[in-house]
């Protein structure tokens, strides 16, 4: 038997063993237990202690599956698929899929021949690169042939890689078995209604058994197709996140009824993410003036489905051939006319060796977080607050904050730090966006945050941060960001406490439209 056998007759598994892995994950819906990580944890933030070993061992290095991954570990998305089958209202397809990535984004697109060598160049020089998924630019299981090819390529080849798929889902059940043959563990489905009256105002057609369909019958079909195909997959022991796109206005309240539905039919993960709709994308949305949701919009939906199921917060949004860790963009090191003229020696022993690394750096991350979570206990206080951090990876404030493209959202309280978030922004050190200054609109991105966590700041940013009360912090420079919160956190009780300072609640932040598409 050879690697890529064995793996497939892996993914199969038997009855028993399927059995007992769907009951622990039936056991583990709804978590809210306390864990690895010394606090109330669940879903994409869960640590190894919350979840059974078999689903750890899924999510432990996907990057997207796991928030606590996403620090230390990369993926990378292959653009072989470039057909659609629906047509949504947020999309544009001159872009990407706006499911899975932002529109404003075109990918050179790939066959699976390339795609697999690019798997094996970004593999050999990004050796903590853990998952490969194919995400577009149209919808893979509309390009069935072309998906398929090179998940059977790299899997031959790179058999230690973990095969992730994102789909509409109209195509899905015709396609669930092939999906487990090949071993692939995790898909995402994008699932925006499960009423077709509102899924007729995102969805104007879909083409389908060779015929088009519109209207409330095409968003018929498409839901019962999309809960069709996830409840195959959960069967089958697959690990299926939903993406939902949050539309003000239209799916917006609809959305905690999605969240119902697919948790009942075993979804792990729930990622609701906002709309991106400006006119010069050139979607229905964007030209119609529908608006994305403000940044407390989005986390106040998010919280309310979190008692529900497990919540993604961490999705970036991702092009079609994004490379790198979420929030990064290595893409433009690995063009075709690159790839194809690259030697690629692929070290299997030498990416196992570099991941054990990261695993002892991670450990000592959790281990610091909850040697500082310990001093909170007895801490009694009813206040929350945001902060904002400014890093490269590895769990570390480590970025300078005129370098940021993002910021990393903790919510602080006795309970201890909990990632909720991020915002893009523009390089502030890169001049302004159109006609505006670029520290107000860093400013507009985390107005709703009491603190900014950065490596380095300048005198002149770190003074218009405090006119706007964001407090500029620096002195946890390159140390862990969870611990430093902490620790900020509780000298800032303290203050609080004696009456230094007076706790005021902040207001709400922007999501930014057109970020990062002119820096990309
Ligand atoms: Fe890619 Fe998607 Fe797999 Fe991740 S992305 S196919 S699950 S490997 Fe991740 Fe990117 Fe968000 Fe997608 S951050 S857009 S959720
Ligand atoms: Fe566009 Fe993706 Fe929707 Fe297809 S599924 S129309 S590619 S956003």
């Amino acid at each position: 038997m050879d690697a890529t056998t064995e793996h497939v007759g892996d993914a199969v598994g038997t009855a028993v063993d399927m059995d007992d892995l769907m009951q622990k994950m039936a056991e583990h819906k709804g978590c809210g237990t306390s864990g690895g990580s010394g606090k109330a944890s669940c879903g994409s933030g869960a640590g190894e202690n919350d979840l059974p070993t078999e689903i750890w061992e899924k999510v432990k290095n996907h990057p997207c599956y796991s928030e606590e991954a996403h620090h230390h570990y990369a993926r990378m998305h292959v653009a072989v698929a470039p057909a659609c089958n629906i047509q949504c209202n947020y999309c544009n397809r001159k872009y990407d899929c706006a499911n899975e990535s932002r529109p404003g984004v075109v990918s050179e697109k790939l066959t699976p021949e390339q795609a697999a060598k690019k798997v094996l160049a970004v593999a050999s020089t990004i050796p903590q690169m853990t998952v490969l998924g194919i995400a577009g630019p149209g919808d893979p299981l509309a390009n069935p042939e072309k998906t398929f090819k090179t998940f059977e390529l790299i899997s031959k080849t790179a058999p230690d890689i973990k095969l992730c798929l994102s789909t509409n889902g109209l195509a899905l059940p015709d396609h669930v078995d092939t999906i487990a043959s090949y071993n692939v563990d995790h898909v995402t489905i994008t699932i925006n209604m499960v009423d077709p009256e509102v899924g007729a105002q995102i969805y104007p057609w879909i083409f389908w058994k060779h015929k088009r369909y519109t209207g409330y019958e095409a968003a018929k079909i498409l839901t019962d197709r999309q809960l069709q195909g996830l409840e195959m997959l959960t069967e089958r022991g697959i690990l299926c996140k939903i993406n939902s796109v949050m539309i003000p206005g239209i799916n917006d309240q609809h959305l905690v009824e999605v969240n119902k539905a697919v948790k009942s039919r075993g979804a792990f993960l729930h990622n609701i993410m906002p709309l991106i709709s400006s006119p010069e994308h050139g979607t229905v949305f964007g030209l119609n003036g529908q608006r994305g949701p403000s940044a407390q919009e989005l986390k106040a939906l998010q919280d309310s489905c979190e008692g529900e199921m497990n919540m993604m917060r961490h999705c970036r949004q991702c092009r079609a051939d994004a490379v790198g860790l979420l929030g990064e963009d290595r893409s433009a090191e690995f063009t075709t006319d690159k790839i194809m003229a690259m030697e690629v020696n692929y070290d299997m022993e030498g990416r196992k060796a570099y991941q054990a690394m990261v695993e002892e750096e991670r450990v000592a991350k959790v281990a610091a977080k909850q040697e500082e979570l310990e001093t909170l206990a007895g801490e009694q206080s009813d206040i929350k607050l945001l902060i904002a951090v400014a890093t490269k990876g590895s769990g570390l404030i480590n970025e300078h904050f005129g370098h940021a493209k993002e910021f990393q959202v903790y919510e602080l309280s006795t309970a201890g730090a909990k990632f909720v978030g991020h915002r893009r922004v523009d390089l502030y050190c890169q001049g302004g966006y159109g006609d505006e200054d670029s520290l107000e609109t860093v400013i507009r991105a985390i107005n709703d945050c009491h603190a900014v966590f950065v490596a380095k700041i300048g005198g002149c940013p770190k003074a218009d941060l405090q006119k706007a009360g964001i407090d500029p912090v620096d002195q946890y420079a390159h140390e862990f960001i969870e611990k430093s919160a902490i620790t900020w956190f509780k000298d800032y009780l303290d203050k609080v406490k004696s009456g230094e300072i007076e706790h005021t609640v902040r207001g709400d932040a922007e999501i930014r439209q057109g970020a990062l598409i002119s820096a990309a």
